[in-house]
C-alpha cells in the first residue's frame, strides 16, 4: 500500500460544544468570543482541528441541532462579525475550523418548513416528508423517533402528518427533492467559501429513508417499534454524498467526518475509501456499544463492559480500514456520558484512568478527537430530578418511561449513566464560581467539583491530565509511526491488559495498556522485551525495567515503548 501523507490524518481535533464552552458577556450562555478568547488554551495543548458543535441560528429545542438559518449565527453566540474574527484568528494561530453541517433536518421554524406545512400546494411542500395517516387511523408508520414516541406528527392545518427522525420540531428534509440537494450544496459551497476547514456531517446515514415507507416488524404489537434499518446506510444516502463530493466538497482542500452510526467497518468503507469520493472518515459507534443492554426495552439499558469486546471492535477497525481508509477515534462527544466516568474511574484514579483512555485514543491509527473537558478528566453529573436537566432527548425519555411504568429511581438512574447532559455541564475553567465559565447564571448546571478539576489547577501541575494530553499530542506529531503504524494486537486474551505495535517500515511502537485497577502482567517475547528500551511516555514513574519478559502494569497504567531500530521484529 502506498503511504498517502494529508494533513487531517496528522491532525488532532478538539471539540467544542459551544454552549458549554465560555461565556464572554456574562449572560450564562458560551459563545462565540468565549472560544476566541481560549483560542491560545487550544493552541497550547496542540490542536490542530477545532469542530465547533452548530452555531446557527436556531430555537435550541435540540441545543442548535434544529437550525432555522443556516447561513446566520445564533443570536446567543454573536454575530458573523464574531464568526469571522474566530476563524480569522485561528488561522492566524495555524488551527483549522470545521463546522457541524446538521442536514437530515431542519428546525420546524426554518422558514422552509413554515412554508411546507402552510398548505398542501405550497411550492415548498415537497421540501419535508408528509404522508397521510393510515386507513385505520394513526401515523403513517410504526417507526420510532431517536427521542422517544412516533417518529411522525400529525399536523392539523392540512390534516397530514411529517417524518421527524429526532425530536417533533426536528422536520426530516426530504432528499429526494431536488431543491432540497441544491439548497444543501449551495449552503456548503457558501460555508466553505467563507475559508472553514470542513464540516462534521450529522446523522448523515439518515438522510435517504426505505422505499414506500413500510412499517418496521413488530412481534409484540407496540404503538412504536425501533426501525433503524429502513433509514440507516441505505444505498441512496452515497449517491447524495458523491453529488455533493463532485459538485462542492472535491473543489476544496478540507476534511469531512460523518457520523454513521449502525456501520461496521465494511460500511464505513462505502463511506470513505478514496475511489468512493464521498467523506475522509466516519465516527462510528460500535465501542459506544460495548455497554449497551439489549435486554428488555432496548434504549439506555447498560451492561458492564468487557476489555474483550473493546478488543474484537477496535481491532477490527484498526486492521480493515489500514490502507483502505481512516479512523476516527474517539471516547466521549456531546452524547455520550464523560468517558472517564464510563470506562475508567472517576474517583481513586480518575487521573491515571483519564490518561490511561487519552494514550489508547492517541496511539491508534486514525485522528483522535478530544471532547471538551476531557483533557482535564471532567466527569459525569447526577441531579436530583429530570427538572433539572436540559436535554430534549432526556426529557422526552423520563416522559416515555414514566409512561411505561418505570420507577422514577430507575429512570434517573439511567438518566444518570446514559444521559446526554453528562457531557454538557459548563466547561471547567478555574475554582471561581461557575467554574469561571461565566460571571452570570449559567444555563445549566455546573459540576460541584470544579473547584479540584479545572484548567487552571491543570495547567500549573506539571503532572496533570492536560500536561499529559500535551505530551501525547507532541508524541504523535513527533512519530510518524504512530500516525500511520500498522497495528497488531499482542495477547488478545489478556483479560486486563490491551497490548498492541505500531509497525512503519524500521519503526516500531509497543503500547501497554492496564484497562483496570489491578496489578496484572504483560509477558513479553524475548524480541520484544529485548528490543523495548525507550519508553516514550507512562502515566506512572517507571524505573530500570528495559529488557524485561514479564512487564507488572500498575492500576490503569499506561506506557509507550520505542522499539530498538535494527532489531528484528
Ligand atoms: O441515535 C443514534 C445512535 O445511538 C444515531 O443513529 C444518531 O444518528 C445520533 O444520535 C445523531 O446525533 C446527532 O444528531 C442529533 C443530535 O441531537 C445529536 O446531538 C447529534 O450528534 C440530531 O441532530
Ligand atoms: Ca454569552
Amino acid at each position: 500500500m502506498e503511504l498517502k501523507r494529508t494533513w487531517w490524518k496528522e491532525a488532532v481535533a478538539y471539540q467544542i460544544y459551544p454552549r458549554s464552552f465560555h461565556d464572554s458577556n456574562g449572560d450564562g450562555i458560551g459563545d462565540l468570543e468565549g472560544i476566541r478568547g481560549k483560542l491560545d488554551y487550544l493552541k497550547e495543548l496542540g490542536v490542530d482541528v477545532i469542530w465547533i458543535c452548530p452555531i446557527f441560528k436556531s430555537p435550541n429545542d435540540d441545543n442548535g441541532y434544529d437550525i432555522s438559518g443556516y447561513q446566520e449565527i445564533m443570536e446567543e453566540f454573536g454575530t458573523m462579525d464574531d464568526f469571522d474574527r474566530l476563524l480569522a484568528e485561528a488561522h492566524q494561530k495555524g488551527m483549522r475550523i470545521i463546522l457541524d453541517l446538521v442536514v437530515n433536518h431542519t428546525s420546524d421554524e426554518h422558514p422552509w418548513f413554515i412554508e411546507s406545512r402552510s398548505s398542501k400546494d405550497s411550492p415548498k411542500r415537497d421540501y419535508y416528508i408528509w404522508r397521510e395517516g393510515k386507513p385505520e387511523g394513526g401515523p403513517p408508520t410504526n417507526w420510532e423517533s431517536f427521542f422517544s414516541g412516533s417518529a411522525w406528527e400529525y399536523d392539523e392545518a392540512t390534516g397530514e402528518y411529517y417524518l421527524h427522525l429526532f425530536s417533533r420540531r426536528q422536520p426530516d428534509l426530504n432528499w429526494e427533492h431536488p431543491a432540497v440537494v441544491n439548497e444543501v450544496h449551495s449552503i456548503v459551497k457558501w460555508w466553505l467559501d467563507k475559508g472553514i476547514d470542513g464540516f462534521r456531517v450529522d446523522a448523515i446515514n439518515h438522510i435517504a429513508k426505505a422505499e414506500g415507507f413500510p412499517d418496521a416488524d413488530n412481534p409484540e404489537g407496540r404503538e412504536t417499534v425501533a426501525a433503524y434499518p429502513l433509514f440507516s446506510n441505505l444505498p441512496k444516502v452515497h449517491s447524495h454524498l458523491q453529488k455533493l463530493n463532485r459538485d462542492v466538497l472535491s473543489r476544496y482542500d478540507i476534511m469531512t467526518v460523518g457520523e454513521t452510526s449502525g456501520v461496521g467497518p465494511e460500511g464505513a468503507l462505502l463511506y470513505m475509501e478514496e475511489d468512493r469520493n464521498e467523506l475522509n472518515m466516519v465516527f462510528h459507534f460500535e465501542h459506544m456499544g460495548v455497554d449497551a443492554g439489549f435486554g428488555g426495552s432496548g434504549k439506555w439499558e447498560t451492561r458492564p463492559w468487557s476489555l474483550s469486546d473493546l478488543k474484537t471492535i477496535m481491532s477490527k477497525w484498526q486492521t480493515e480500514l489500514h490502507g483502505r481508509g481512516w479512523n476516527a477515534n474517539y471516547f466521549s462527544n456531546h452524547d455520550q456520558p464523560r468517558a472517564v466516568s464510563r470506562f475508567g474511574n472517576d474517583r481513586k484514579y480518575r487521573k491515571e484512568s483519564a490518561k490511561l483512555l487519552a494514550t489508547f485514543i492517541h496511539t491508534l491509527e486514525g485522528t483522535p478527537f478530544i471532547y471538551q473537558g476531557e483533557e482535564i478528566g471532567m466527569t459525569n453529573i447526577a441531579l436530583p430530578s429530570v427538572d433539572d436537566y436540559r436535554d430534549v432527548e432526556i426529557k422526552n425519555f423520563h416522559r416515555a418511561k414514566t409512561a411505561e411504568g418505570w420507577a422514577e429511581e430507575r429512570i434517573m438512574q439511567a438518566i444518570w449513566k446514559r444521559g446526554r447532559d453528562n457531557a454538557r455541564t459548563p466547561m471547567h475553567w478555574s475554582a471561581a464560581p461557575n467554574a469561571g465559565f461565566t460571571s452570570g447564571v449559567p444555563w445549566f448546571a455546573v459540576n460541584p467539583n470544579y473547584e479540584t478539576i479545572n484548567v487552571e489547577e491543570a495547567v500549573q501541575d506539571p503532572d496533570s491530565i492536560f500536561h499529559y494530553y500535551k505530551k501525547l499530542i507532541h508524541l504523535r506529531k513527533t512519530n510518524d509511526c504512530l500516525v500511520y503504524g500498522r497495528y497488531e494486537i499482542l495477547e488478545p486474551d489478556h483479560a486486563e491488559i490491551y497490548a498492541y505495535t505500531r509497525t512503519m517500515g524500521n519503526d516500531k511502537l509497543l503500547v501497554a495498556l492496564n484497562f483496570f485497577d489491578g496489578t496484572p502482567v504483560l509477558e513479553l517475547s524475548e524480541e520484544l522485551a529485548d528490543a523495548a528500551k525507550q519508553l516514550l511516555i507512562s502515566n506512572y514513574e517507571v524505573h530500570g525495567e528495559n529488557g524485561a519478559r514479564e512487564i507488572r502494569l500498575r492500576p490503569y497504567e499506561a506506557r509507550v515503548y520505542r522499539m530498538e531500530r535494527g532489531t528484528a521484529l
